[in-house]
């Protein structure tokens, strides 16, 4: 019998920059999507295929992909993440030897970087785990809720309350949808830019509840055009978390700093440190830095 010897090809920090490129070149393919990018839902994947870690037991987390099974594609909380796959899906035929775990990771990365956010140190190394490594449905947090169960899903990912409000910042980008999670709008004028904006509108509009049939949100009363989740509008009402929101509303680079740092945690969460190619996170180019 005839062993076929294959070459295993080693990518370097230069082959997963042209990921990078590649997935950037597809943030903005299709104007008719939402706010035309794609970028908002990529940073949804990133987080969801990672939030779902326990460091009680070191299960769940963004080395196993496992967002590819049933049933966790189907858990209600990853509703329209099939869109964000599937857009993956094309990156993934080009470079077949990245892992599903490093891509949704990266595709994050690039998301936050293109969108004029800071830059989020990433590192490869993640493998494609199998349906057993599935993790329960329940692990991410339930928008309805308060400053209690905020804390109990992220304490559960080894986070703090600096870190919680930090990361709740993501939403400056996006928007709900009815058809998704059931909330409708977005939480800033500009979805696709990475900002402050955020935190300064949580505190300086008047929210109100929304007067509708759907889910409890917040709406601004004098536009009526944005939202906030229970679970934002309590980062002005906790009074640890309060303090946190009032200095990233006060102040982008510091929360970019902190955004930055806590991300970049969080797409790591379940790793572990062996499988990593580097001792070091890498720092991956924008397209405007390359002039592409
Ligand atoms: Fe979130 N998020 N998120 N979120 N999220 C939703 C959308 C986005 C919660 C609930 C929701 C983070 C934390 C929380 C994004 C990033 C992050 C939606 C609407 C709900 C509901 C989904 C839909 O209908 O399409 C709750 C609760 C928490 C508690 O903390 C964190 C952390 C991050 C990232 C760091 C982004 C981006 C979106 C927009 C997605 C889009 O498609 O536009």
């Amino acid at each position: 019998q005839v062993v076929k010897s294959k070459t295993k090809f080693t990518p370097t920090k230069e082959d997963y920059q042209k990921v990078y490129n590649r997935i950037a070149d597809l943030l903005d393919e299709n104007g008719e999507y939402d706010d035309g990018s794609y970028g908002p839902v990529l940073v949804r994947l990133a987080w969801h295929s990672s939030g779902t870690y326990d460091k009680n037991d070191n299960t769940g987390g963004s080395n196993y992909a496992t967002m590819r099974f049933d049933p966790e594609a189907l858990h209600a909380a990853n509703n329209g993440l099939n869109i964000a796959r599937t857009i993956m899906e094309k990156v993934k035929k080009e470079f077949d030897w990245i892992s599903y775990g490093d891509l949704w990771t990266l595709a994050g990365v690039v998301a936050i970087q293109e969108m004029q956010g800071p830059k989020i140190p990433w590192r490869a190394g993640r493998i494609d785990g199998f349906a057993k490594d599935a993790t329960p449905d329940g692990r991410l947090p339930d928008a309805t809720q308060g400053s209690d169960h905020l804390r109990n899903i992220f304490y559960r990912m080894g986070f703090n309350d600096q870190e919680i409000v930090a990361l709740s910042g993501a939403h400056a980008l996006g928007r709900c949808h009815t058809d998704r999670s059931g909330f409708e709008g977005p939480w800033t004028f500009s979805p696709t830019t990475f900002t402050n904006d955020y935190f300064k509108l949580l505190f300086d509009e008047k929210w109100v509840w929304k007067k509708w049939n759907g889910p409890k949100q917040l709406e601004d009363k004098k536009t009526k055009s944005l939202m906030m989740l229970p679970t934002d509008y309590v980062l002005t009402q906790d009074k640890s978390f309060k303090k946190f929101a009032k200095a990233y509303a006060d102040n982008q680079e510091v929360f970019f700093q902190d955004f930055s740092k806590a991300f970049s945690k969080l797409l790591e969460l379940g790793v572990p440190q062996s499988q990593f190619v580097s001792t070091e996170p890498w720092e991956l180019k924008t397209t405007d830095e390359q002039q592409r």
